[in-house]
């Protein structure tokens, strides 16, 4: 080939190559870039949007870097309000646990995690009018102001046993979070105390009064898998114990009848997208009721009061509690619920 034909050749080429890049614009000249994804598609099938991702330093193309929450990685993307946790009145106050009066439940933490529940009500007091230090925070349920009979009298909780063994359950879940209520007889200190010596202060998630809540996986990825809520005023000292009825409301509480348990708004303001269902009767003697609760918690009886609430408030309820969470299916709820995007929509097959 002669010199100059060689030349048009070669001019040829490289024009052919530089129309080709024109067509298929930058980055041509060194393919080793990136490719831009689409953040909204999820091009390693984790269930997780590229741009998600990408915002949180996860691999959107490892289907192996990713996380998983309450069991699916599209839960991650809902926000914390946008999800119904299955939550115990007096979790604490069970037959396994010893207590022998004013019982609520016939099994412990350990039945209640296994079973699906993720959200507490604990009763922060001091072992008795003398005993009143650090050390001596206990779950006791009574009546507080009795003069006669003090509230861990009938039984206690060891609070720092509990709380370690919340922990340890937290840390062997994948990507659950966790929700505590305390009504509180105690020193906000000794509530930092309790939760700094069992490893809970580290991971609490703090919440802005009137902000929006993360989304579930922002708060697993972030650490910060626990909300406290305290039934106590607002303290500026303790900012990660939430004013409950500040950060959430509740429906009113311990009817005497079925027919009286309604949607209104009981302690808050209403607004609040955090909000508590609460779903329990007291017995004439103003206790838990063993008999009934299997009635409030059956399954079609307490997806209905829970669908009819949905649109009532128009917004789902957060937290649904319960009394003898064993009878009925709390936790089977919850699932159908979390699986509807709205109260109006297509109500999934019993779990
Ligand atoms: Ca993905
Ligand atoms: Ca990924």
């Amino acid at each position: 080939m002669s010199g100059e034909r060689r030349f048009i050749v070669m001019r040829s080429l490289w024009m052919a190559l530089l129309l080709v890049c024109s067509l298929f614009g930058p980055g041509c000249f060194s393919p080793e870039e990136p490719r831009e994804l689409d953040p909204g598609a999820d091009d390693d099938g984790d269930g997780l949007p590229n741009g998600w991702e990408e915002e949180r330093g996860l691999d959107p193309l490892n289907g192996s870097d990713g996380v998983v929450c309450h069991g699916m990685a599209e839960y991650c993307l809902r926000s914390y309000d946008n999800f119904t946790f299955p939550e115990t009145h007096n979790s604490f106050a069970t037959i396994e646990d010893g207590v022998w009066m004013a019982m609520n439940h016939y099994t412990s933490l350990q039945a209640q995690w296994d079973g699906g529940i993720r959200a507490y009500m604990l009763d922060t007091h001091h072992l008795s009018k003398e005993d009143t230090a650090v050390e001596d925070v206990r779950f006791c349920h009574g009546d507080p102001d009795s003069t006669f009979l003090h509230p861990c009298i009938y039984s206690e909780v060891d609070a720092y046993a509990w709380m370690r063994h919340l922990g340890s359950l937290m840390n062997n879940s994948s990507g659950d979070v966790v929700s505590l209520l305390l009504e509180n007889y105690v020193p906000g200190e000794h509530l930092e105390v309790l939760f700094n010596q069992t490893g809970m202060l580290d991971r609490v998630f703090v919440h802005q009064p009137g902000q929006p809540w993360p989304s579930i996986g922002e708060m697993v990825l972030n650490g910060t898998d626990l909300v406290v809520y305290w039934d106590y005023q607002y303290d500026e000292r303790f900012p990660w114990l939430h004013h409950a009825w500040t950060h959430s409301w509740d429906t009113p509480y311990g009817e005497q009848e079925q027919d009286e348990m309604s949607c209104r708004v009981g302690r808050g303001d209403g607004i609040q997208p955090v909000w508590h269902l609460n779903n329990w009767l007291s017995s004439t003697f103003g206790l838990a009721d063993p008999v009934r609760a299997g009635q409030v918690n059956d399954y079609d009886t307490l997806l209905e009061r829970t669908l009819g609430c949905w649109e009532e408030v128009g917004d789902r309820p957060t937290f649904i509690a319960v009394d003898y969470w064993e009878d009925g299916e709390v936790t089977n709820v919850t699932i159908t619920l979390n699986m509807m995007p709205d109260w109006s929509g297509e109500v999934p097959g019993h779990p």
